[in-house]
């Protein structure tokens, strides 16, 4: 239902999005868009750039009045940091990053025209397109939110700041886990039928495609693996006016690929950003002899950042699936459809 293409280079002109499918008669407010930008923004941990960008997002396609019109979404989120042209060579690939494999793939003879496009600045435009997302869920009352869980294996507040100064401190990083819940999701999103049509296919590579992202997981996750089925199946229970529910959520709200009408809920590891200022062991692309791994201004930890993008990536899928199940022209026609749906099933 929905298509999205982004395109940008970090240090490049802007951020650019095509999202197509959004219906028409949705009202864009631009001012929750921004706010979600400013989101990504935040965060202990992140680095000199986010003070230099206040991400904001122009639509300049399809809108009329501040309505969608059916009709392709282009968004555009300038970079101030706009230096594409003067940066210096790279030439020592950071182990972790698509730095070398990017170089070698493409055949480039600098690693900064790989790094420019890989750099997780695209995440904004991930970002401003989940936001429009959101916004539609919102129309029927679903809402997304996210939190870090650990940094550095700690799971206190406090620990994880400590992580987070000690990572500064060593001229590391530090990376950690977070989660994603989806409210209000109702039963029926996704579908069993095919394999690329299961809802929780969609949401881990949706959840994958964010860079730093090395583990995805739905509900209990790998907790499955280690109790017997009784203990960890979610009990079905039935009240009229309710419908059907649930009284533990195991299964994180999808069950057989579809969602059964619980939160959604899934959760995320981000590595430690790859940009070490004390570096780990490299070798010069021209020379090929040993040297140390390029350092450039980076974030020390993006856990709380990446759960913000994560949001935008599971409001995407929500959003196309949501559209797939109700239709996707007119917003007053899937409200129809959905109010019909929602009187059957209960
Ligand atoms: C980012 C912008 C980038 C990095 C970071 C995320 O800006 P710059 O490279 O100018 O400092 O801070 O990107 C990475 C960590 C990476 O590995 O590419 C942003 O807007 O989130």
């Amino acid at each position: 239902m929905l298509r999205c293409l982004t395109a940008g280079e970090s240090h490049g002109k802007a951020l650019v999005a095509i999202l197509e499918g959004i219906p028409a008669g949705l009202k864009i407010d631009n001012a929750l868009i921004c706010a979600e930008l400013k989101r990504r923004q935040q965060g202990f941990g992140r680095g000199k750039r986010m003070q230099i960008e206040h991400d904001t997002a122009s639509i300049v396609s399809g809108l009329k009045g501040g309505i969608t019109l059916g009709s392709p979404l282009t968004l555009i989120i300038e970079n101030k940091d706009f230096r594409i042209e003067k940066l210096h060579e790279v030439m020592c690939p950071r182990p972790g990053h698509a730095d070398l494999s990017g170089l070698l793939k493409y055949g480039l003879t600098d690693i900064r025209e790989v790094l420019e496009r890989a750099s997780a600045r695209s995440t904004a435009a991930t970002v401003a397109v989940g936001a429009v997302c959101k916004l539609l869920l919102s129309e029927f009352g679903i809402s997304i939110s996210s939190m870090s869980l650990s940094v550095g294996g700690q799971d206190t507040p406090e620990g994880m700041r400590e992580r987070i100064k000690q990572a500064c401190e060593r001229k590391d990083t530090i990376g950690g886990v977070f989660e994603v819940v989806a409210k209000k999701v109702p039963v029926g999103l996704g579908s069993y039928v095919q394999p690329d049509r299961r809802l929780d296919a969609r949401l881990g590579q949706a959840f994958m495609s964010i860079p730093g992202i090395k583990a995805f997981e739905v509900g209990l996750g790998f907790g499955y693996a280690e109790q017997f089925g009784s203990q960890v199946h979610d009990p079905i229970y039935y009240k009229k006016g309710r419908g059907y529910y649930r009284v533990t959520n195991n299964a994180g709200g999808i069950e057989g690929g579809i969602s059964n009408g619980e939160d959604i809920v899934v959760r995320a590891c981000m590595k430690p950003i790859c940009t070490l200022m004390s570096p780990l062991d490299s070798v010069h692309i021209k020379t090929r002899k040993p040297s140390k791994a390029n350092t450039e201004r980076s974030d020390v930890c993006v856990v709380e950042a990446a759960g913000v993008v994560a949001e935008a990536a599971c409001a995407y899928v929500l959003a196309d699936a949501f559209l797939e199940k109700f239709g996707s022209d007119s917003l007053p026609d899937i409200r129809g459809a959905y109010k019909q749906y929602r009187k059957r099933i209960c």
